[in-house]
């Protein structure tokens, strides 16, 4: 590993962490500083490509306002502390909290880029159950709750989703996914341009759907500008086409599917004439799709942000599930399939499972249901300030920017300030992190190991890849794991018990689950002597260790060292019947909870049509709200404008770079309008992730451009019900002309 000391250069492998398309990368570094970073040709998955953010990692690993140190507050002011006074003061405050209030009196919020991290991925699910707290808050519900919830209903598994095969498909229908600024969400593919591009060239076919012609509608064969937050009636609409046309073709999945007919019977009123009105759409453009759809050799249905965070979230999530069913590609090269981590256990044998529940609890002030262990986010701000028993005290943030990232960001503001105590697991004083007691920082990414827990099962190709630390730990620092592991052990009444303790018992808890499971490949075995086998310097690689080698391929984490490039596991394979956990053993095409929630969509056939409403978009050269720091990420044509059609612009009198107010439940905000047909009529564009202008804060640069905070204009009440996920896009705003 390269010495601090010395100024020499090299270079060293490390997996971006930036987005979901995990690149690998090799860094240039001078000493211990990184100096540069470029594509990994050899990579077994990325095979070379890299975006402006992966390019910049070494100025978003060197940034000057990452913090160094601990910050506790003392008299009311964040000071630099060693690490033993900042656990300190967390084990003397949490624990007299819990004992009193209970459990439910500290609330845990994730971030999204605990998924990014292996600390975010081995160590929450032990630090929500060494706290056993119902108050648990992600960035899910403000994400990918509604595939969650729609995968664990059709398939009895929440965590089993299918990710278009996009190398094989033929025709691919995305609806409100943007790749190629986003580089893909829950289908994890470097390079997704290039594969789209890869789609065209052998003669496949692109349909986007999306009220914006974005970089990835200009690449299509069809355009569809639908109205916001109309995907799931357009979705009934094209399953109600396939039924009337005769065109359903389930193939060899026939025989693991139950409910067909229900659902023939559920999507009768959703005639493409019916949903015209409301998806603003022309009715032989639905059957268009609907039967090219059926008609393409292989094709896969894909539905991220914009069919996600809308008032029928998880609707449209199952729908785009019940069209890949009906047109027979789940399940089948080039359609839809289910990917198949490294580190996920060893497949069981097929056959009934749990199912999915719902709503096992609610949250206490608005009786929101629970959705995979969650409450909303968008309610973290009601559970604060409504006094009563199991109100929240304390808060833990790894990794989180609700402040900017959730509702009615202002009101949160409020309630975080009137904590009885908050931590914040983070390496930046931000909007979020400014409120907290206690600030334990993350070292940069280059002192970090990685390996991607969650993206592996998303991945439109299975592989695994393992990179080392390409640095050491800076003098001062800590790992992010050792950082979890004493915070569990801290807020657990172990405060003093070595960070080991936690890894060893994540191993032993497993080892004696694995030993005593017929498919496990561990099946009989000697758990010490299995312990005593893992390899890896520390508590974290260990158990990575551990996973692969209770996988389904015959691998450990030596493997994944021999291979720096990483391990290349195939093209995703059929896995139906055996992924399935429903009650029934089958696919359980209408679920009771859709079909309860289907009489919502029906109404919304009729309901009155908003005159303008609100989208996000996301810029290539950005991350949700943390990358505006660094200086060539923020700036150009990354800003912070209210996107507006001319015709918009005409009769709202609204002008190009000329200010405006937009204002809806939660506030107003004044922004700075572009006038642009790149959105449709009637529909406004604002990227989130801005409104850097908080005191208390140390983001120099963002601060210097700071933008306005989207989510304030939302007041945080409008969700998807079945999900609990925020209603993001698609909804009502107003916006005049400013003198
Ligand atoms: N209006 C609107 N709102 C949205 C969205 C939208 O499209 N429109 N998108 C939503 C989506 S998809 C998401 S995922 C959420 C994201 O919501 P959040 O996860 O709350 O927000 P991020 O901006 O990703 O902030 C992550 C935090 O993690 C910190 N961080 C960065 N790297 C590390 C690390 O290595 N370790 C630790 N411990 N912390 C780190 C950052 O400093 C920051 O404070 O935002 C949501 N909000
Ligand atoms: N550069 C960059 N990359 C990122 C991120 C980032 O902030 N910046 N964030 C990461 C995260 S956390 C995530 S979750 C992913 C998200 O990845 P994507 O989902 O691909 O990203 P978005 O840009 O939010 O794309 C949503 C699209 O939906 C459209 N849309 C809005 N409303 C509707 C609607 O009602 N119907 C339809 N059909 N479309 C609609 C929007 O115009 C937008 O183009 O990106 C990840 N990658
Ligand atoms: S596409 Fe994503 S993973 Fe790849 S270099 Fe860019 S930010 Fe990193
Ligand atoms: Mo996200």
């Amino acid at each position: 590993m390269p010495d601090a000391r010395s100024d020499a250069t090299s270079t060293a492998l490390r997996i971006c962490p930036l987005c979901e398309a995990t690149c690998g990368l090799t860094l240039t570094l001078s000493g211990t500083r990184v100096t540069g970073a470029r594509g990994d040709r050899d990579d077994v998955f990325s095979q070379g490509f890299i975006c402006p953010k992966g390019a910049s990692f070494g100025e978003v690993d060197a940034d000057p306002d990452r913090l160094r140190a601990p910050l506790v507050r003392i008299d009311g002011v964040l000071r630099e502390a060693t690490w033993t006074e900042a656990f300190d003061l967390i084990a003397a405050r949490v624990r007299p909290l819990v004992e009193e209030y209970g459990p439910d009196s500290v609330g845990i919020v994730l971030g999204n880029p605990n998924v990014h991290t292996m600390a975010g991925a081995l160590y929450p699910p032990l630090l929500i159950g060494a706290l056993r707290t119902r108050n648990l808050f992600t960035a899910s519900t403000l994400d990918q709750m509604p595939k969650h919830v729609s995968s664990g209903l059709l398939f009895g598994d929440p965590f089993a989703i299918p990710v278009p095969d996009l190398d094989r498909t033929a025709h691919l229908l995305m609806l409100g996914a943007n790749p190629l600024d986003s580089n893909g969400s829950l289908c994890t593919a470097p390079d997704f341009p290039g594969r789209l591009k890869a789609l065209r060239r052998r003669g496949g076919t692109l349909t986007v759907v999306d009220p914006r012609r974005t970089r990835t509608a200009a690449l299509a064969d069809r355009h569809v500008a639908i109205r916001p937050g109309a995907d799931a009636l357009f979705l009934a609409a094209l399953a109600h086409t396939l039924f009337e046309e005769d065109l359903t073709d389930l193939g060899t999945l026939a025989a693991h599917v139950e409910g067909v007919d229900e659902v023939r019977a559920a999507v009768r009123e959703f005639t493409p004439e019916a949903v015209a009105d409301a998806c603003d759409l022309d009715p032989a453009t639905i059957r268009e799709v609907a039967r090219e759809l059926a008609a393409a050799p292989s094709a896969a249905v894909y539905g991220r942000m914009g069919s996600s965070t809308v008032e029928y979230g998880t609707l449209a999530n199952w729908l785009v599930d019940v069209l890949n069913v009906l047109t027979g590609n789940l399940d089948r090269a080039g359609g839809a399939l289910f990917p198949l981590s490294a580190t996920a256990p060893a497949p069981r044998p097929a056959g009934p499972g749990r199912g999915f529940a719902l709503g096992r609890w609610s949250s206490r002030v608005s009786g929101h249901p629970e959705a995979k262990g969650e409450l909303p986010t968008a309610a973290l701000a009601e559970e604060i300030e409504t006094p009563g028993e199991g109100r929240i005290r304390a808060v833990i943030t790894v990794a989180a920017n609700p402040v900017l990232s959730a509702p009615d960001g202002r009101r949160l503001d409020g309630a975080l300030d009137s904590l009885d105590f908050m931590v914040a697991v983070d390496p930046y004083l931000n909007e979020t992190t400014r409120h907290a007691d206690v600030v334990l920082p993350p070292p940069p990414p280059s002192q970090s190991a990685h390996f991607d827990f969650a993206f592996n099962g998303l991945a439109v190709r299975n592989q695994a890849r393992f990179t080392p630390a390409a640095v050491p730990l800076d003098e001062g620092r800590m790992d992010e794991c050792e950082i979890h592991a004493r915070l569990i052990l801290a807020v657990s009444g172990m405060h003093g018990a070595p960070p080991s303790a936690v890894d060893d018992l994540a191993v032993d808890t497993a080892l004696a689950k694995a030993v005593t499971q017929q498919h496990s490949p561990l099946y009989g075995a000697d758990p010490a002597e299995q312990a005593r086998l893992l390899s890896g310097g520390s508590g974290p690689e260990r158990r990575l260790d551990l996973m692969l080698r209770l996988g389904p391929y015959d691998l450990g984490l030596d493997d994944l060292r021999a291979a720096p490039h990483g391990v290349d596991l195939g093209p995703l394979e059929p896995r139906v019947p055996q992924v399935l956990k429903t009650r029934s053993g089958r696919i359980e095409l209408l679920p009771a909870p859709i079909a309860a929630d289907l009489p919502r969509l029906r109404a919304a056939l009729d309901a009155g049509r908003d005159a303008l409403v609100l989208v996000g978009r996301r810029h290539l050269r950005s991350n949700n709200s943390w990358l505006h720091n660094v200086p060539s990420l923020n700036g150009g044509s990354n800003r912070c404008t209210l996107q507006v059609h001319p015709a918009d612009a005409d009769r709202l009198g609204l002008a190009d770079g000329k200010p405006a107010r937009i204002s809806s439940a939660g506030g107003a905000l004044d922004v700075e309008v572009e006038v642009t047909d790149a959105v449709r009529h009637g529909v406004v564009s604002l990227p989130h992730g801005w409104g850097h202008d908080r005191p208390g804060t140390r983001l120099t640069v963002a601060a210097g451009r700071p933008g306005v905070n989207v989510n304030q204009l939302l007041d945080g009440s409008r969700l998807d019900p079945l999900s609990g996920t925020a209603v993001l896009n698609g909804f009502p705003v107003d916006v005049a002309p400013l003198p």
